[in-house]
C-alpha cells in the first residue's frame, strides 16, 4: 500500500489533540484517517512569527509523522484571515454580503500555497498518494505539479461548492478553478456541490463533463470529480460514550434540567451555523407557547473561532444580545430558558450532553456536511432516542432525511418553521423516534470516516 501524505492548513500535532473544541470537523476526521494508513501530515503549526523562519517541526506519534511550518504575520493576515476566511469561506457559504475581494490577500493566498509546495515537496516520495484538504489549499496541487510532482494527488473540499452565479463574483475565479483540474481526483461532500462544480466547469471553462463517470476534460487534461460524504469516527465516538466522563456529563445535565426537556446545539461560533436564526426560532416557540419555558431548556455550546476576523466578532455580539433578550423576558427566579456556553468540551463530555438531550438542533444556513448532526444521533439511547432537527441546507440532510423518516428537516431561515419543528419533536411518540433513529443510524455507523478514507484513497490510487 502506498504511503499517504495528507496536507491541510492546520495539523493536529499530538500535544494539542486533546484540547476540547480546538479542532473543527476537519482535524478530527484527518486524525482518524491517518490512524489507519500511517504516513505524513503536513501543514501550518498555527504559530506566527514576524518573519517566517522556514523551520520545519517534525514529530512522530502512533505511526504518523506530523510536519509543520510557521507563517509570518503577513501570511496569516493575507492567506488565512484574509483570502481563505474572509473571501472563500463566506462566498462558498453563500454569504457574498460578507465576502471581501482584495487582490492583495489573493496574492498572499497564492504565495502561501507556493510556500507550502516548496516546504512539502522534499518530503514526498515517488509512490506516495498525496491528499490535499480544503479551501485554503485549492492551488496547491498545481504548484506541486509545477515543481515536478508526478504522484497521484487528490483534493477534498470540506465546505459547499457555490452555484456558478455566486462564484463568478470572485475576481480571477477561472484561474482558481483551473488549478483544481490539476488534481487526479476531486472530492465533494454531496452530489449537490458536485453538480454545481460540473455546472461551473461546463459553463465557465467550456470543459467537457461526463457526469456518470465524473470525468472532466479541459485543455487536453482529464481529471475525475465525485461525491464522498464524510462520516464520524464511529468506534472512537462510541468508546467515548462508555467513559466515566461521558456518564458524568450526562448526569450533570440531567440533574440540572430535572423535569425539563433539554434541547442542545453544539457548533463553532460561525455565521454559517445559523445561530442567531436558531435563537429567533426558539424565541418564536416561547412566544407561541409561553407556558413551556417551564418544561424546555435550550443549551447552546459554541466555542469562539477565527476571532481575528471581524464578522466573527460581530456574530458573538449578536448572539449574546439575542440570548439576553429572551432570557431577560422569560426567566424566572428558578428558570433560565437559554444557556449559552462559550467554550469547548471533550468528545466524551459532548457524548454525555447529547445523550441527556431529547432534541438536537443543527440548523446551519449552509454546511458542507456537519458532523455534529451525526454525533448527536450516534449518542442517543436506542430505546428512547432524541429527535434531530436538521437544516435542509446542511450536506448531512442528503443522508439523514432517510426518505422523510429520519431527521426532522427545517428551513433555518424561518422562525415559524423552527418553532413548528420544535413542537413536533416535543410531541413525537417514542415509536416514531425509534423508527427515525434506526433509519439514520445505519448510514452514520457504516458510512464512517474510515469508510470515507478508504473510498477516497482507493479511488485516488485507481483513477
Ligand atoms: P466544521 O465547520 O468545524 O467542519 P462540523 O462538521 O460540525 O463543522 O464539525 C465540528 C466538530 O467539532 C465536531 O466533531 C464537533 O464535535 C466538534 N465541536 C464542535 N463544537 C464543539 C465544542 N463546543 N466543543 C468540542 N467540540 C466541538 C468542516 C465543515 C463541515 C464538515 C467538516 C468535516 O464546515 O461541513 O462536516 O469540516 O468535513
Amino acid at each position: 500500500m502506498s504511503r499517504l501524505v495528507v496536507i491541510s492548513n492546520r495539523v493536529a500535532v499530538p500535544k494539542a489533540r486533546g484540547v476540547a473544541g480546538a479542532q473543527g470537523g476537519l482535524a478530527g476526521a484527518l486524525n482518524a484517517a491517518l490512524k489507519d494508513y500511517g504516513g505524513l501530515w503536513f501543514g501550518w503549526s498555527g504559530q506566527e512569527s514576524e518573519d517566517r523562519t522556514g523551520n520545519m517541526n517534525l514529530q512522530r506519534h502512533d505511526g504518523v509523522t506530523t510536519a509543520t511550518i510557521d507563517l509570518s504575520t503577513r501570511d496569516v493576515d493575507e492567506y488565512y484571515n484574509g483570502y481563505a476566511n474572509s473571501t472563500l469561506w463566506p462566498l462558498f457559504h453563500y454569504r457574498i454580503d460578507l465576502a471581501e475581494f482584495e487582490n492583495e490577500t489573493g496574492r498572499g493566498y497564492e504565495r502561501v500555497n507556493d510556500r507550502f509546495a516548496d516546504s512539502v515537496m522534499p518530503l514526498i516520495e515517488e509512490d506516495d498518494l498525496v491528499w490535499v484538504h480544503d479551501y485554503h489549499l485549492i492551488p496547491l496541487g498545481n504548484r506541486l505539479r509545477e515543481k515536478g510532482a508526478k504522484n497521484r494527488i487528490g483534493f477534498f473540499l470540506h465546505i459547499p461548492w457555490p452555484p456558478t452565479r455566486l462564484l463568478t463574483s470572485l475576481p480571477f475565479h477561472e484561474r482558481l478553478v483551473e488549478t483544481l483540474l490539476d488534481y487526479n481526483l476531486i472530492g465533494f461532500q454531496t452530489e449537490e456541490w458536485l453538480g454545481s462544480f460540473f455546472h461551473y466547469c461546463e459553463n465557465e471553462l467550456g470543459a467537457e463533463v461526463d457526469k456518470d463517470s465524473g470525468k472532466i476534460t479541459h485543455k487536453g487534461n482529464t481529471t475525475v470529480a465525485r461525491a464522498y460524504p464524510i462520516g464520524i469516527d464511529w468506534e472512537h465516538f462510541q468508546a467515548q460514550g462508555d467513559t466515566g466522563e461521558a456518564r458524568q456529563a450526562c448526569q450533570r445535565l440531567l440533574a440540572s434540567t430535572r423535569h425539563r426537556t433539554a434541547m442542545i446545539g453544539v457548533d463553532r461560533l460561525d455565521y454559517s451555523k445559523g445561530l442567531p436564526e436558531r435563537i429567533d426560532g426558539i424565541g418564536r416557540f416561547f412566544d407561541q407557547n409561553p407556558d413551556r419555558t417551564r418544561d424546555l431548556v435550550f443549551i447552546q455550546i459554541a466555542p469562539p473561532s477565527r476571532e481575528d476576523v471581524e464578522s466573527y466578532q460581530k456574530i458573538r455580539n449578536v448572539l449574546e444580545q439575542k440570548t439576553g433578550q429572551i432570557n431577560g423576558a422569560r426567566s424566572e427566579v428558578d428558570i433560565v430558558p437559554i444557556r449559552y456556553v462559550n467554550r469547548g468540551y471533550s468528545h466524551a463530555e459532548l457524548f454525555g450532553f447529547f445523550r441527556a438531550s431529547k432534541i438536537g438542533l443543527v440548523t446551519p444556513l449552509r454546511d458542507g456536511m456537519n458532523l455534529v448532526a451525526k454525533e448527536y444521533v450516534a449518542a442517543q439511547e436506542p430505546d428512547d432516542p432524541g429527535v434531530l432537527i436538521l437544516s435542509e441546507f446542511a450536506g448531512a440532510a442528503h443522508q439523514l432525511d432517510c426518505d422523510g423518516k429520519g431527521a426532522v428537516l427545517v428551513n433555518p431561515h424561518s422562525p415559524d418553521a423552527l418553532a413548528r419543528a420544535i413542537q413536533s419533536a416535543l410531541d413525537m411518540p417514542v415509536e416514531e423516534r425509534k423508527q427515525r433513529y434506526e433509519n439514520m443510524i445505519v448510514t452514520i455507523r457504516d458510512d464512517n470516516v474510515q469508510a470515507w478514507t478508504k473510498q477516497f484513497c482507493g479511488d485516488l490510487a485507481n483513477v
